[in-house]
């Protein structure tokens, strides 16, 4: 049984096949290509692995996954952090046709039971290391609430029938592969999101295979890439753009940190000669004050490429990596969803610090609309309108949402206002989406709202970005109460509805009433006014 989906129309499909985007060929290519391949693949705290390890690791747990009942067309959800077996975990999965959700490390209660309560998993992966794993609490509900559950592994599991490591190290006759077709789902993508539960994004092989291939061209990984992957590893910037599938479609070599801090990635960088990383801007700025303190960046002198996206790179920061991190820098401006603009390595410096790139593909087609809808000219902010080969049709089972986030021709509105150059290339402006992105880790306020409406006291609330230099944005929720209500309270609620900490709100200001639009919607844009020094309506309290 295959995944449903919403699939390009025909004559797309044909297009996408006839340039060679689609090469109808499943995602496990990309490893079989490197099966005899000696080389070191990827490196984690704990060691090393070549591809022809990877290869068969993942080979032995799709055996033992299929002798325990997994067939192709079931789903999984999976937890695992930043380390080697996350690969192993998704190689095997493509090759046994199960369509995993890669739940983030930092994801909690709350976002696995809403994963969950979508694909209805046959199987769940998951770390003892994860506070939600320590004890079997939460699994046991787990498993009573999603009767679809029929197996569990884990990783730091003494017991070795539900053992991750034990699962791996299974020898059994030989497994041969059974992939699901190219043209289908081959794993969910998580979304930002701005809606009350996370939606998932369904990635087909024919699509994500192309989003990789081209960014392994514009990025040019090779053989000789060193890649070390910062930033959470389940995202999809260092999953594919290039990533992590990147670096193995091009023969290179990955090397995982377990956080993007200056401290753990300078000894990385240094030990393994690392030529290539991508962050989020707030790592750079970490970066550079580390740089800074040492007085040298010679730890980095290997470095000659770093990707920054996920959020707005100001440019100011962007002018600094050059000079005092003395690699260039490739601005990237991608979404999970699909589409990705890069900066080329050869463009000239005022388009590397200034834009955040162009569509990595020749047929991304992407225009920009007014409050009507109609086509604005170059130099117009308005919405970033986008289809392509490598940017979904629809999420997940949404179709009420999906009526609202695509146009009648199938183009996807990303939620962020943008304008394009004279040349086509993107310049990030602001949002429209009820979101915040919080140094690249992205907030639905409507999420954050429903749980906060929970507590008994609360009677309105309004959760909007608030400007900060280190990180971009963080968020402050106003609050509408009874009676006045501690930050920690309302922290310590969150946390029991099982919250994702990152989404917690950074401040909390209680206000009598919401400001309401003339046709009565919350005004968040007068909430966010109020951060404005110069603004008379400033909001005060904690
Ligand atoms: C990446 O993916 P997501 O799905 O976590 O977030 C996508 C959103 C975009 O719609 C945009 O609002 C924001 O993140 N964003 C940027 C940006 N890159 C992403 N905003 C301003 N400047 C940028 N350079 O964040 C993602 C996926 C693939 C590659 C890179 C980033």
């Amino acid at each position: 049984m295959s995944i449903a989906f919403t699939p390009w129309p025909d004559n797309f499909a044909q297009r996408y096949r006839e340039r060679g985007y689609w090469i109808d060929k499943p995602l496990t290519d990309i490893l079989l290509r490197q099966a005899n391949n000696d080389a070191v693949a990827m490196i984690d705290a704990q060691g090393s692995l070549s591809y022809r390890q990877l290869n068969q690791q993942s080979d032995r747990l799709a055996g033992a996954l299929a002798r325990r009942g997994l067939v192709a067309g079931d789903t999984a959800l999976v937890q695992l952090g930043n380390r080697n077996e996350f690969y192993v975990v998704f190689f095997a999965l493509l090759k046994l046709g199960v369509v995993p959700v890669n739940a983030l490390f930092s994801h909690q209660r709350n976002e696995l039971q809403a994963y969950a309560g979508q694909i209805q998993p046959a199987l769940l992966i998951a770390d003892r290391q994860h506070p939600l794993f320590a004890n079997d609490d939460f699994l046991d509900a787990f498993r009573d609430q999603h009767p679809s559950l029929r197996q569990v592994a884990l990783l730091h599991e003494a017991q070795s029938e539900c053992s991750l490591a034990a699962w791996i190290a299974e020898q059994h006759p030989t497994f041969s592969p059974s992939p699901t077709a190219a043209d289908q789902v081959a794993f969910f993508q998580l979304s930002g999101g701005s809606t009350g539960t996370p939606k998932l994004i369904p990635r087909t092989h024919n699509d994500y295979y192309y989003s990789i291939r081209r960014s392994v061209e514009v990025c040019r990984f090779d053989q000789q890439t060193r890649y070390l992957c910062a930033l959470p590893i389940a995202h999809n910037y260092p999953m594919s753009s290039p990533g992590g599938l990147g670096v193995f479609y091009a023969g290179g070599q990955m090397v995982i940190a377990t956080d993007p801090s200056a401290q753990g990635c300078f000894q990385l960088i240094e030990k393994h000669q690392i030529n290539v990383t991508a962050l989020v801007p707030p790592a750079v700025t970490l970066w550079l004050q580390a740089i800074e303190q040492k007085g040298s960046n010679q730890a980095l002198a290997s470095l000659q490429l770093l990707q920054v996206g996920g959020a707005k790179l100001g440019e100011t920061l962007a002018a600094r990596i050059q000079t005092e991190i003395g690699c260039q820098l490739q601005q990237v401006f991608g979404m999970a969803e699909g589409l990705v603009n890069y900066t080329r390595l050869d463009d000239d410096s005022r388009h590397i610090l200034t834009t955040q790139g162009c569509p990595m593909s020749p047929d991304d087609e992407l225009w920009v609309a007014d409050e009507q809808g109609n086509p604005l000219p170059a130099g117009h902010i308005g919405r970033l309108m986008t289809r392509g080969p490598y940017t979904f049709r629809g999420y997940y089972r949404s179709p009420a949402h999906n009526a609202e986030a695509f146009d009648d021709n199938g183009f996807y509105c990303s939620g962020d206002l943008i304008s394009l150059t004279d040349d086509g290339y993107v310049k990030v402006e602001g949002r429209q989406k009820d979101q915040i992105n919080r140094g690249g880790e992205k907030i639905a306020a409507e999420e954050i709202e429903n749980l906060l409406l929970r507590h008994p006291e609360v009677i309105n609330v309004a959760l909007v970005s608030m400007p900060d230099e280190l990180m971009g944005e963080k968020s402050c929720a106003f609050v509408v109460s009874h009676q006045e209500l501690k930050s920690v309270v309302l922290r310590r609620h969150l946390r029991e509805q099982g919250v994702a900490e990152f989404k917690l709100p950074d401040r909390f200001v209680r206000v009598e009433q919401l400001p309401l639009t003339p046709v009565g919607k919350i005004d968040k844009k007068r909430l966010r006014q109020s951060f404005d020094a110069q603004s008379p309506a400033r909001v005060t309290g904690e």
